[in-house]
């Protein structure tokens, strides 16, 4: 129950939060946060869930379930409900369970080979196996990253309608300008144009990461990256033709950032989801932001964004809204949790970080270069016997790319932490464009798109094992750190130190 507790010193209020049936550890518990409030990432949110189950409000907010998180709750553990009242718990939950209140209502059909790392809201990996097979990943494998329940979708892509809005530089509640586009319009009066792009979500390999020290969130592995053809109007053509606006123009109004908001809400809190970037970023054509309605020559899926989503090429994959209804120019950054105060880095020596530390680091843009193996999968036996003769090898395969339009020039092969290397191949897929190794594919800077790439290495000896690392090398002869030490961040973002398979 959330009350005033008059009885307290510091007469602070009072919060006491159930916690989940299925969480086998904390089931049934009751947790005083009171004095957690002021430590809590998301701040006084937490105190929505006050005399409530928090289950709900973790199925949103799914970065909670983690043990670190559970262990961080178990300091604050007050008692334990009757019986009687943890079955009245889990009847209730039974029959929510049934409809969920309607959020989860829009879910579409999903391949059963994602490898789902939460449900609701939908998270899901690439099968890593699979995605090795494909230049351009198949729309049904392509990694899900969901924050929120997917939106209710309109039935006709072309007359869903985007907002647009120049905002007051000075009041940010305020619209100076305002005006509709429609999807049939962005296809219709602007050029179409398609560029390969390489999504990752910024938590990739968090549980690699996780694994030297806890880290915060949903521990993906090493798929939640995929590569697709996405075709769209360009933004800064969009811009300009509606508005008259160009960067020049857009700074000297005072604009810094164009945001992006989702469809995707959150009726309880009244978050939705958004991003933003940088005008000198947005309207550049050089980096080739697109409002994109096909991914892979079709309707982009309801999990990917469909209608309309923004394509930031070369960014962590949380700047590329989907479900977009609307577009600001603005002096401010988007005032989204998850631009805000989420998808942030931190020393590694932070490790955890306040709200106030949150606030102040900067949003996290751009990738660093990453690479890592695929194929064969961490802990993988090889069948008996093989390796005895000199010549049986092992074959590699994994993927490469890098941040901001920097190309990925080259990958290396380890069998012996490093002390030496060897040089990795391209992969020559048939579904590759052909002139996918040539500067024209990707031309200088515009590098978006991953580069697959395979090595052979010796078969380890009967009864013996190895360990294979990798690491690349791009444009700006930038490389991957060797162990995770050196970048290990609370969130547990951006992971990219050497790959490492036994
Ligand atoms: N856009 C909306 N509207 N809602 C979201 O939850 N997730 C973001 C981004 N855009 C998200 C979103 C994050 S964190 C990532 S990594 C990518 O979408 C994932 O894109 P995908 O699901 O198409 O792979
Ligand atoms: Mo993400």
């Amino acid at each position: 129950k959330k009350r005033e507790d008059k009885s307290r010193s510091n007469g602070g209020t009072f919060a006491a939060v159930t916690a989940s049936v299925a969480m086998a550890t904390v089931a049934n518990t009751v947790y005083d946060v009171t004095n957690f409030v002021d430590s809590h990432p998301g701040g006084e949110k937490i105190l929505l869930a006050a005399g409530k189950d928090v289950e709900p409000f973790w199925d949103l907010y799914a970065v909670h379930k983690s043990p670190h998180v559970l262990s961080i709750l178990a300091e604050y553990a007050i008692a334990r409900l009757t019986a009687a009242d943890a079955l009245e718990l889990q009847r209730r939950k039974a029959s929510e369970q049934s409809d969920d209140g309607g959020k989860f209502a829009n879910e579409p059909k999903r391949s059963p080979l994602l490898v789902p790392i939460n449900k609701r809201p939908y998270n899901a990996m690439s099968p890593p196996e699979i995605l090795m097979d494909h230049y351009y990943t198949p729309n049904a494998i392509h990694f899900v990253r969901n924050h929120l329940p997917v939106p209710k979708l309109p039935e006709d892509a072309n007359s869903h309608r985007v907002k647009l809005d120049l905002k007051d530089p000075t009041n940010e509640e305020k619209v100076n300008r305002s005006l509709n586009v429609t999807v049939e319009q962005l296809r219709n009066d602007f050029p179409r144009v398609s560029y390969d792009v390489t999504l990752a979500c910024a938590g990739n390999r968090r549980n690699e990461m996780a694994q030297w020290r806890q880290a915060r969130g949903l521990e993906w592995r090493q798929t939640a990256v995929s590569n697709a053809r996405w075709t769209g109007a360009p933004l800064h053509l969009v811009l300009k033709k509606l508005f008259g606006l160009d960067l020049d123009k857009a700074r000297k109004l005072g604009y810094r950032h164009v945001q992006f908001e989702g469809m995707d809400g959150d009726s309880i809190t009244g978050d939705f989801y958004g991003a933003s970037v940088p005008v000198e970023v947005a309207l550049d054509e050089s980096r080739g932001l697109l409002l994109a309605y096909e991914m892979n020559g079709e309707a982009i899926p309801a999990d990917h964004g469909y209608p309309l989503r923004v394509i930031v090429p070369g960014a962590i994959g949380a700047r590329s809204v989907k479900w977009l209804c609307r577009i600001a120019l603005s002096r401010q950054e988007s005032s989204s949790f998850w631009l805000r105060s989420d998808y942030k880095t931190f020393q590694p020596s932070l490790y955890t970080p306040t709200v106030e530390d949150f606030v102040r680091a900067p949003a996290q843009l751009y990738w660093p270069v990453v690479s890592a193996i695929c194929w064969p999968p961490d802990g993988h036996v090889i069948r008996d016997g093989y390796g005895a003769d000199e010549d049986e090898v092992v074959q590699i395969r994994g993927y490469a790319f890098s941040g901001a339009g920097a190309g990925v020039v080259r990958v290396e092969v380890t069998t012996d932490d490093g002390n030496t290397w060897q040089l990795a191949q391209w992969c020559n897929l048939d579904d590759a464009p052909d002139d996918v190794d040539d500067s024209l594919h990707q031309p200088f800077g515009q590098r978006w798109a991953w580069r697959l790439w395979e090595a052979t290495v010796p078969a380890p000896k009967p009864g013996q094992s190895v360990t294979i690392a990798c690491k690349a090398v791009d444009d700006n002869g930038n490389q991957q750190p060797e162990r995770w030490s050196s970048v290990w961040n609370a969130r547990g973002l951006l992971g990219n130190a050497w790959h490492r398979v036994t």
